[in-house]
């Protein structure tokens, strides 16, 4: 796993040279947002099952995904859906302190879109459900935090499509 800063210093140590102005301006950014990463840290791990049970609420329940025949029917599979979506949120906010997605190629997207359609996971209504995640959690956090979140959700999407 990378952050912000070992990314920076990497790739100056690669060169084998101190920190230029443009990665110097990039640490800045970085330790300029901290407050605003804790506290929406902070604001997602409180509110964490509802984010996730607002956004099933907004993307899956009453489609046919629930349906019998769908892939979340059943209490098992519906269970597995919540928490894997459990899984993108805390994962999207470890990324998001870190203010780096390595986390998220390293511990949750290798392999998975392999997984999904192995067992018949359909990738369209799971998109869904973490764009669902991205709009409730940007309302609890607002909108600069929310804009980082977005980042790391539309990562793991893209991820997967
Ligand atoms: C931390 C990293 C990590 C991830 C990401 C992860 C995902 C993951 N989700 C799985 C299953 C599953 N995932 C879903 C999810 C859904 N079905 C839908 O229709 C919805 C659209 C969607 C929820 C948004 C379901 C229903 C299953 C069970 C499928 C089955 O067994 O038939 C499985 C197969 C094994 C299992 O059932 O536990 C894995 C590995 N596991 C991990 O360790």
């Amino acid at each position: 796993m990378q952050d912000a800063i070992t990314a920076v210093i990497n790739s100056s140590d690669v060169q084998g040279k101190y920190l230029d102005s443009a990665a110097l301006d990039k640490l800045k950014g970085y330790f300029g947002t901290g407050a605003l990463r804790v506290r929406a840290a902070t604001a997602i791990s409180a509110n964490a099952s509802t984010i996730v049970k607002e956004a099933v609420a907004k993307a899956l329940l009453y489609s046919d995904v629930t349906r019998p025949g769908g892939n979340m029917y059943t209490t098992r599979r519906y269970a597995a859906c919540i928490r894997d979506l459990d899984y993108y949120l805390r994962y999207a906010t470890y990324a998001m302190l870190a203010g780096d997605p390595s986390i998220l190629d390293e511990r949750v997207l290798n392999g998975l879109k392999e997984t999904y359609n192995s067992l018949g996971v359909p990738i369209g209504s799971t998109v869904q459900a973490i764009q669902a995640m991205k709009a409730v959690t940007a309302s609890l956090v607002g909108e600069a935090a929310g804009k980082e979140m977005g980042v790391y959700f539309d990562y793991i999407s893209s991820g997967l499509s």
